[in-house]
């Protein structure tokens, strides 16, 4: 699709950059759990004059005059967001999924009041209560973890520390946690403590639609994601909530935390959501999770140690340590990315380095699976990843550019969806 026949004559650097990025794109593989490449209908959806409108408020109430189309979009959005989610009410408008918890915590809470969410170096998020970010700044916050033994949650250690600690809302949900999460528990042990749940599953959402993971819906008060992950939307966040909520959620997002919304992008959730109702979906669902256990399989079978020995869903945690002792995240992920193979470093749990030389990185299927990419091209992915990390300092080069060279001829026989590279 070529979408720059006016910004390459009026803006040729910003051209020039997009185009290295569809180049990019082109010919590498993306293995970031958290990315994805969304379809032509949502990119062109993305790109439509919605943009220009300005719309405060909420569909049939806004500031402005003007709003019918952008309103049209909104409803629509709204009515499949809670049609494919089974929720009783949808806010579609926060700008990410940050944004998003934030709206609940400011519907929930008094600042001051106390949020316990996993811990990020356990493999939670920023926005559950990290002290740098504004969750642990305006509230208090508490963490709970995952077992040393086995790396997972135990679900009566969580009970546990909330029983003690009596917070005023309880988060699930995580960014590099390979196994499902037990709703059901969590919203247990909510109803125990007398809080509500925020279950956020913006990695997970696409999964959980399709059927494949456990529905946090029935057991939350407030269900947070973005789109753009399994989803496979647009960037940005949606909040689910109960009825009861419903407006003191919509109020959160506006006027509470932000003004205008993207309407161009709230068009482009529809689409997507609508893609994701489609039959089909379901399938690329499945292929995701089929391709993170080859994935995780054949990466083992290479000696590799994987946290919790394996996934559940889109993404693995590999800890380098046993296999390659002196090699930290960062410089991994340096290493496969010269090779088109496109990763993140991560803190494993229990890291005794920092969280910027961690001891491990984070993969995950999600957008190789978009490009069409199946179980039997993980075997090949992983036997490169194996090369990329395990080859004498000396040869670095070379391997390095041999693979990135059957990467990138892999990539031309699966060009992304939106590739006109
Ligand atoms: N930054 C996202 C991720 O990579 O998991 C989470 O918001």
């Amino acid at each position: 699709m070529d979408n720059l026949v006016f910004l390459k004559n009026t803006d040729p650097q910003i051209a020039q950059a997009v185009r290295a990025e569809q180049r990019r794109q082109a010919t590498t593989l993306e293995l970031i759990a958290s990315e994805n490449h969304v379809s032509a209908p949502v990119l062109e959806a993305l790109g439509t004059v919605l943009t220009d409108k300005y719309a405060e408020g909420y569909p049939g109430k806004r500031w402005y005059r003007g709003c019918e189309n952008v309103d049209t979009a909104e409803q629509i959005a709204i009515e499949r967001a809670i049609q494919l989610f089974g929720a009783e009410h949808a806010n579609v408008q926060p700008h990410s999924g940050s944004n998003a918890n934030l709206a609940v915590y400011i519907a929930a809470l008094k600042p001051g009041q106390k949020i316990m969410g996993m811990d990020l170096a356990h493999g939670g998020h920023l926005s559950h209560g990290k002290m740098s970010n504004i969750s642990g700044i305006v509230y208090k916050s508490v963490n709970y973890g995952v077992r040393k033994d086995t790396e997972t949650l135990d679900m009566d250690e969580v009970r546990k520390i909330a029983l003690r600690e009596r917070p005023d809302i309880l988060v699930c949900g995580a960014s590099a946690y390979p196994r499902q999460i037990d709703f059901d528990a969590f919203g247990q042990i909510a109803r125990q403590v007398g809080c509500p749940l925020l279950s956020d599953i913006a990695h997970i959402a696409g999964l959980v639609v399709a059927g494949l993971h456990p529905d946090p819906v029935p057991h939350s008060d407030f269900v947070t994601t973005t789109n753009h992950k399994t989803l496979r939307g647009p960037r940005g966040g949606i909040i689910f909530c109960k009825k009861q909520w419903a407006d003191k959620i919509d109020a959160a997002v506006f006027p509470g935390i932000q003004g205008g919304p993207l309407m161009h992008v709230i068009a482009a959730k529809a689409v997507a959501l609508a893609e994701a109702m489609h039959p089909g979906f379901k399938h690329y669902a499945q292929a995701i999770l089929d391709n993170a256990a080859a994935l995780a399989q054949e990466l083992m079978a290479r000696g590799w140690r994987l946290v919790t020995d394996g996934t559940d869903n889109h993404l693995m945690l590999m800890d380098l340590r046993p296999r390659r002792p002196n090699l930290t995240g960062h410089e991994a992920a340096i290493r496969l990315t010269r090779a088109n193979l496109v990763v993140n470093k991560n803190a494993i749990p229990f890291d005794p380095r920092g969280p910027l030389q961690p001891s491990g990185i984070r993969l995950g299927t999600p957008a190789v699976t978009s490009r069409g990419l199946r179980c039997e091209h993980m075997e090949q992915i992983a036997a490169w990843i194996d090369q990329v990390l395990t080859c004498p300092d000396g040869e670095q080069e070379k391997t390095t550019a041999t693979v990135a060279g059957a990467v990138g001829e892999l990539c031309s026989q699966y060009p992304v969806p939106n590739s006109s590279y």
